[in-house]
C-alpha cells in the first residue's frame, strides 16, 4: 500500500555554515530516507528550513556588526546552497521567518493558553538600563558564583565549568557593552509540561525508539516542570495578547512549529493552499523526525506536549532517528576554533557522492563517531572505486567492446548463475530493510558485500576466456546480461546515498529516463531489454592520491597551532646572568588596594629574615583581595627598591600570565626565606 510519509529534518539556525557533522546527524539520513521512500512508491514530503529567530541569531548578527535579517539572509543563503550541492533532495527548504509562520506559532499559543495549559508568571530578570533591555543569558558576563572567574559567561564558566542561572553571576555585566546590570521585574509565560505528563508517558510507550533515545527522556519526563516560552526581545514570534509589547515566542516554542508552516509554505507556492493538512492533520500520515541528539528533548517531550494541547489533530512524531555526534579526527566539530572542513571549499574539490558514501558509511547511529581523511581515502580508493566502480566499469568496458554496444540475449541459467542472481536478491531486500530501518552503515557495508560478490562472479566466470571459443558464446552472453542486472541492482539499491553516481550508472545502461522517479520492485523485477543500445561507459570515481590526503590533513592540523601571539623569545643569557636573582619564598601578611590605583596593591611579605613591603601590579586579577593573605609566593628579592604611587616597593613577587589570565606560583611547605633557584 501506498505510505503517506512526512519526513523533518530538524532546522538548521541561520548562525552559521553547516558542517559534515549536521549533514552527518540529520540531513544525509533524512535525505537517504525520502529517496529511499520515494523509489518505493510511497507519496513522500520532505520538509525543512531556516531556524530564524531567537538569542542565538541576534547575539551572533551583532557580534557580525549586521541587522538580524541580514544576518539571517545571509546564512540560509549558504545552507541553501549547501544542501543544494549534496543533493538533498528537500520538497521544500523554507524559513521561520515567512508570512505564514507568526499566525500558526500565535494560534498554538492561543489554544494552549486557552485550554489551560499556559500560565502567566511575574520573575526578576537582569536588565541593562543603557540599552534598555532585559538581557538572555547568552548576552550577560560576570564573575563565576563558583571559581570567581572574572569572565564567566551567562550560563557557563568556561574556567571551571560549573553551569549556573545568569541571575547567580556576581557582577553581572552586559557583554555588549560591559556596563553592569541590574534586577528587573518582567512578566513572561510559561507552558505547563507537568499537566502532559501521564499523556506523554503514554505515548511513549506505543514508540519502539532506539534505547538512546527512549532512556534520555524517561527521566527527564518524570522531572517536568513548567517551562518559559516567551523573552523580552523584538526579534521574534508577537506575543498575541493585548498589553505584551516587546514580548516574543521564545525560539524553542516557534521553530518546532516551523515544521507545520514551511509546510504550509510548501502547499501554497504549489497552488493548492490546503494541502498541508494531508500530511498534518491526516492519521494516516507516517512522520519521521530526522534530529541531533542534542535536539531529543525537543522532539520527545516539548513539542509532542505542545501538540497534545491543540484542538485540531496535528500529527504527533511516529519515528525519531536521532544520531549521535559526527567528530573530526577525534575533536568536535568547532566553528570557533577552526577545526572544520569548509564543506563549500570541500565540494569543489571531491563530489558530493564521496562525501554522502563515507558519512553513510560512518554514520553516527549509535555512538559517536568520527571523519577522518585517511578514512576518506580509504572509503573512495578500495571501496567506491576499487570494488563498487570496479565491477560496473570493467563488466560496461566488456560489453560496450565485445558485445557490440548492446545488451546480449539470456540463455540457460547455469548454477553459478542462479545462485548469484538469488543472492542478488536476496540482498538487496536486505539493503532495503535497513533503509526502512534507517541503517545507512549497514546499507554501505552491504553495498560493499554486493560489489564484492559481483566481482567475484564476474572473475569466476572469465568471461575474456569464454570468448576465445565460438560454442561458449551462449554462456558469454548470458555471463554478462546477468552482469548488467547486478550492475542494475546495484544503481537501484544505491541511489538513497549515491544518487548522482546510480543515475549514471542508470544512463549507461542505455536509460533515458532518470532512476529517481522509477519504482524499487519494478526495477527488481523487469527484464533487460536485449538488444538495447549502451552507451560508452566512463569510470565513475577515480582515486584520490597520498599526497592529496597529506595536504588536506595538513591543513586541518595547522589550525590545531594557536595563533594568539605568544610573548616572543628574550635573549640568551648564562648562567651567570640568572645567578644573580636571589628569589625567596615569602609570605604575604598583609594587603590593601593602593588608593587611586586600579592594578596597584600593597603587600606586606615576610621573607623570614626580614618583612618587605612590596607594591604589585595585580589588582585586576584578585577580585576578593584577603583571598592572597597567608599565600606563600616567589620573590625577587635583591632588586633595587621603586617609588610606586609614593610607596617604596621593595622587591617584585613572581607571576604567570597569559596576556589574559593571571596566576602567582605559590609554595606550600617551604619556610619564607627559603632560596627558589
Ligand atoms: N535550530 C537547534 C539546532 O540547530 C534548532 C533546531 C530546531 S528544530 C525545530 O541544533
Ligand atoms: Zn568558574
Amino acid at each position: 500500500m501506498r505510505e503517506k510519509v512526512l519526513i523533518t529534518a530538524a532546522l538548521p539556525y541561520a548562525n552559521g555554515p553547516l558542517h559534515f557533522g549536521h549533514m552527518a546527524g540529520a540531513y544525509l539520513p533524512a535525505d537517504c530516507f525520502a529517496r529511499f521512500k520515494r523509489l518505493q512508491g510511497d507519496d513522500v514530503l520532505f520538509i525543512s528550513g531556516s531556524d530564524e529567530y531567537g538569542v542565538a541569531i541576534t547575539l551572533s548578527a551583532e557580534l557580525a556588526k549586521r541587522t538580524p535579517k541580514e544576518h539571517v539572509d545571509h546564512f540560509h543563503k549558504i545552507n541553501l546552497d549547501l544542501f543544494n550541492q549534496l543533493n538533498i533532495s528537500f520538497d521544500h527548504y523554507g524559513r521561520t521567518t515567512t508570512k505564514l509562520h507568526d499566525p500558526i506559532v500565535q494560534e498554538f499559543f492561543l489554544t494552549l493558553k486557552k485550554r489551560g495549559f499556559v500560565e502567566e508568571k511575574e520573575t526578576e530578570q537582569l536588565y541593562a538600563e543603557k540599552e534598555d533591555r532585559f538581557l538572555a543569558d547568552r548576552y550577560v558576563v560576570g564573575s563565576c558564583p563558583k571559581c570567581s572567574y572574572p569572565e564567566a559567561r551567562g550560563d557557563e564558566c568556561q574556567k571551571c565549568g560549573a553551569t549556573f542561572d545568569a541571575l547567580d553571576l556576581k557582577n553581572p555585566r552586559s557583554k555588549m557593552t560591559g556596563a553592569p546590570l541590574v534586577l528587573r521585574k518582567t512578566k513572561h509565560w510559561f507552558l505547563r509540561l507537568d499537566l502532559f505528563k501521564e499523556s506523554l508517558y503514554k505515548w511513549l510507550e506505543t514508540k519502539d525508539w532506539k534505547p538512546n533515545v527512549i532512556n534520555f527522556i524517561k527521566p527527564y519526563i518524570e522531572e517536568l516542570k513548567d517551562r518559559a516560552i516567551t523573552r523580552d526581545a523584538k526579534w521574534g514570534v508577537p506575543l498575541p495578547l493585548e498589553d505584551s509589547d516587546g514580548k516574543v515566542l521564545y525560539v524553542w516554542f516557534d521553530a518546532p512549529i516551523g515544521y507545520i508552516s514551511i509546510t504550509q509554505e510548501w502547499a501554497k507556492n504549489r497552488g493548492e493552499s490546503e494541502k498541508w493538512k494531508e500530511y498534518w492533520l491526516d492519521p494516516k500520515t507516517r512522520y519521521v523526525q530526522f534530529i541531533g541528539k542534542d535536539n531529543i528533548i525537543f522532539h520527545a517531550v516539548v513539542f509532542p506536549a505542545m501538540v497534545m494541547g491543540q484542538d485540531l489533530p496535528y500529527k504527533l512524531v511516529d519515528a525519531l532517528p536521532a544520531n549521535e555526534f559526527l567528530n573530526l579526527e577525534g575533536k568536535q566539530f568547532s566553528k570557533s576554533s577552526g577545526w572544520m572542513i569548509d564543506m563549500k571549499e570541500f565540494l569543489t574539490t571531491y563530489s558530493s557522492d564521496l562525501l554522502r558514501y563515507t558519512l553513510a558509511a560512518n554514520a553516527p547511529e549509535t555512538q559517536d563517531s568520527e571523519f577522518t581523511w585517511r578514512d576518506f581515502q580509504i572509503r573512495v580508493n578500495t571501496e567506491l572505486v576499487g570494488k563498487f566502480g570496479n565491477f560496473i566499469h570493467r563488466s560496461l568496458t566488456f560489453i560496450h567492446d565485445r558485445m557490440e554496444e548492446r545488451v546480449p540475449p539470456l540463455h540457460a541459467l547455469s548454477e553459478t548463475d542462479n545462485t548469484f542472481l538469488a543472492k542478488l536478491e536476496e540482498m538487496a531486500l536486505d539493503i532495503k530493510n535497513h533503509y526502512e530501518h534507517f541503517q545507512l552503515r549497514r546499507v554501505a557495508l552491504l553495498l560493499m558485500e554486493l560489489s564484492h560478490l559481483a566481482n567475484t562472479y564476474f572473475d569466476h566466470k572469465k568471461p575474456w576466456v569464454l570468448l576465445k571459443e565460438k560454442e561458449n558464446r551462449e554462456a558469454l552472453e548470458t555471463c554478462l546480461h546477468i552482469c548488467l542486472i547486478a550492475i542494475r541492482t546495484m544503481a537501484l539499491v544505491a541511489f538513497p546515498i549515491l544518487p548522482e553516481s546510480a543515475e549514471k550508472i542508470w544512463k549507461m545502461l542505455g536509460n533515458t529516463t532518470s532512476l529517481g522517479v522509477q519504482n524499487w520492485s519494478l526495477v527488481m523485477k523487469e527484464e533487460l531489454t536485449v538488444g538495447k543500445e549502451l552507451p560508452e561507459p566512463k569510470p565513475l570515481f577515480a582515486k584520490i592520491e597520498d599526497e592529496q590526503i597529506e595536504k588536506e590533513s595538513a591543513k586541518l592540523q595547522k589550525t590545531l597551532t594557536p595563533e594568539v601571539a605568544v610573548a616572543p623569545k628574550k635573549a640568551e643569557i648564562v648562567y651567570d646572568d640568572f645567578s644573580k636573582l636571589d628569589l625567596r619564598v615569602g609570605k604575604i601578611e598583609h594587603v590593601e588596594k593602593v588608593a587611586k590605583s586600579e592594578k596597584l596593591l600593597k603587600l606586606s611579605i615576610d621573607l623570614g629574615f626580614e618583612k618587605r613591603t612590596i607594591v604589585s601590579g595585580i589588582a585586576l586579577h584578585f577580585k576578593e583581595i584577603e583571598k592572597l593573605l597567608g599565600k606563600q609566593v616567589i620573590v625577587v628579592a635583591n632588586l633595587k627598591p621603586v617609588k610606586l604611587m609614593g610607596i617604596t616597593s621593595e622587591g617584585m613577587v613572581l607571576a604567570a600570565h597569559d596576556g589574559g589570565l593571571l596566576e602567582l606560583p605559590t609554595l606550600a611547605d617551604l619556610p619564607p626565606g627559603s632560596t627558589v633557584s
